[in-house]
């Protein structure tokens, strides 16, 4: 039942092919008819009190309609226009509770907004690069998830954090199938985790996040490729070991536990070293940590990065 022959289940394969379907179709559409395609799907809610943060680029913004149209979301479809299309299958997003436990000294069962509540909401523009070469540059909004988490007090035995997408499998089209065993579940090291980059999304574009980026909160995890980002996390755990992770489990020698961003590291069957924005038609240089070298370099001093990809 489970799993299908690792070959026909690559996130390049799958994603690829969504990629041409997504720009034709943009193209056939036409941005005018698009963009009252995008409006017509569930009103987005303008976040507000939102504070510039500490960390983020400069750099040119992806679209809007791109970084909604683009996606990895294998619940909400196969192809990179499905899950765009597949939004209102979604089950309603309010109330959402995220089940807080493991090695820790207070779990918890709490609601997006009281893990909002406490914290200022801070808009991020990062760098997003996925395993396959493409990349984005999107504002996101969030609290930092360290800033979040530390209320559980997690305990010096928690030396991992592992973060479970929403399972349901009467809902969402992708989980009727065996594209993937479900739920979607990614991990980070603690000190990963409470890395002042890594970021609990609540939002991107000043709104709130769409069914298709995440809804309502998913990971963002700038200097590592983009499927550690877990989309829709309703568990997150501190546990002492390290916990399986859904594409490292499946084909452990392309999609490494620690997965950051690294040009001098090939996937299997295809080079890492640059990669093509949204947007635009030249490749570019892939930097080390998606270029966020210089904040989280110092998290693997003396690990050999190629053993530990
Ligand atoms: N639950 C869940 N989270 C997920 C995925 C998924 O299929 N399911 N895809 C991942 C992958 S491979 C990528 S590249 C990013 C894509 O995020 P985006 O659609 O907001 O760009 O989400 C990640 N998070
Ligand atoms: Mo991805």
């Amino acid at each position: 039942m489970l799993i299908r022959r690792s070959s026909d289940i690559r996130e390049f394969e799958v994603t690829d092919h969504g990629l041409y379907l997504g720009r034709r179709k943009l193209l056939a559409l036409g941005a005018a008819a698009l963009a009252a395609a995008v409006a017509s799907k569930a009103a987005a809610a303008p976040l507000t009190g939102v504070i510039e943060g500490p960390f983020g680029t400069s750099e040119p913004l992806t679209s809007k309609i791109a970084a909604t149209h683009y996606n990895n979301f294998t619940e909400l479809g196969f192809h990179k226009d499905d899950p765009a299309e597949n939004a209102d299958r979604f089950p309603p997003l309010r109330p959402w509770t995220v089940e807080i436990g493991g090695e820790c000294a207070k779990p918890g069962r709490i609601g997006i907004e009281d893990l909002i509540r406490p914290h200022a909401l801070e808009e991020r523009i990062y760098r997003m690069r996925c395993v396959e070469t493409w990349s984005m540059v999107v504002p996101w909004i969030g609290v930092p998830l360290g800033d979040a988490l530390r209320q559980f007090e997690p305990t010096s035995r928690a030396k991992f954090v592992e973060f479970t997408s929403v399972h349901a499998p009467n809902i969402l089209p992708g989980q009727k199938t065996d594209l993937l065993p479900w739920p979607y579940v990614e991990a980070l090291r603690i000190d990963e985790a409470m890395h002042p980059l890594t970021l609990l999304a609540v939002g991107l574009y000043g709104e709130d996040l769409p069914v298709q980026n995440g809804a309502p909160l998913r990971l963002v995890v700038p200097w590592k490729y983009g499927f550690k980002g877990a989309k829709s996390i309703v568990r997150i755990r501190f546990t002492e070991t390290r916990p399986h992770t859904t594409w490292n489990d499946l084909q452990p020698d392309e999609y490494g536990f620690y997965a950051n961003v690294n040009p001098a590291v090939d996937h299997v069957r295809w080079s890492q070293a640059n990669e093509r924005r949204i947007g635009e038609f030249r490749r570019r240089p892939t930097l080390p940590f998606n270029g966020y070298a210089d904040q989280v370099a110092g998290l693997y001093a003396g690990q050999d990065l190629r053993r530990d990809f």
